[in-house]
């Protein structure tokens, strides 16, 4: 093997290491949270809000041309939301502006990730993934109150 030949596997191995490290460090430093592949099953293909007790939510979020359902999402501050997502027909994007959320809506596919909303306030849902004639429209809003007096 040539001088060069290995210099460059050598490389090339230390820049995988590096972002591999780069990839945990991320995780663990800034606690962010890799979105995952489920399989896909039709019961996520229904949009819906379930409340699991009274700081977890599951959202089942499906974008169409050229909406998300559902297009508000009410939930208190403080909780910690599953985004489950998946798409109707064509490739959307799926980013939460303020959160570190950046995940693509695939048909026959679902992708999932967990988002803590500790601040009250609206944050926008929007497509950042042109997919046809009415791209721009296409957002939804999570909305988080006050928790409600009990
Ligand atoms: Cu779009």
């Amino acid at each position: 093997m040539d001088k060069i030949e290995k210099r460059i596997i050598i490389s090339s191995l230390a820049l995988m290491g590096l972002f591999v490290f780069s990839l945990l460090y991320a995780r663990n430093k800034y606690k962010s949270d890799v979105p995952e592949c489920l399989p896909y099953d039709k019961a996520y293909s229904e949009p819906k809000v379930t409340k699991l007790d009274d700081k977890t939510y599951q959202v089942f979020s499906v974008a169409q041309m050229w909406q998300f359902q559902p297009a508000e999402i009410y939930i208190p501050v403080g909780s910690e939301v599953d985004f489950y997502l998946t798409s109707k027909d064509v490739v959307h994007g799926f980013n939460i502006a303020g959160k570190n959320v950046n995940m693509m809506a695939v048909y026959g596919a679902i992708n999932k990730t967990t988002v803590k909303f500790d601040e009250p306030g609206v944050y926008d849902i929007i497509c950042h993934e042109y997919c046809g004639i009415g791209h721009q429209n296409m957002r939804a809003q999570v909305i988080v109150n006050y928790p409600s007096a009990k």
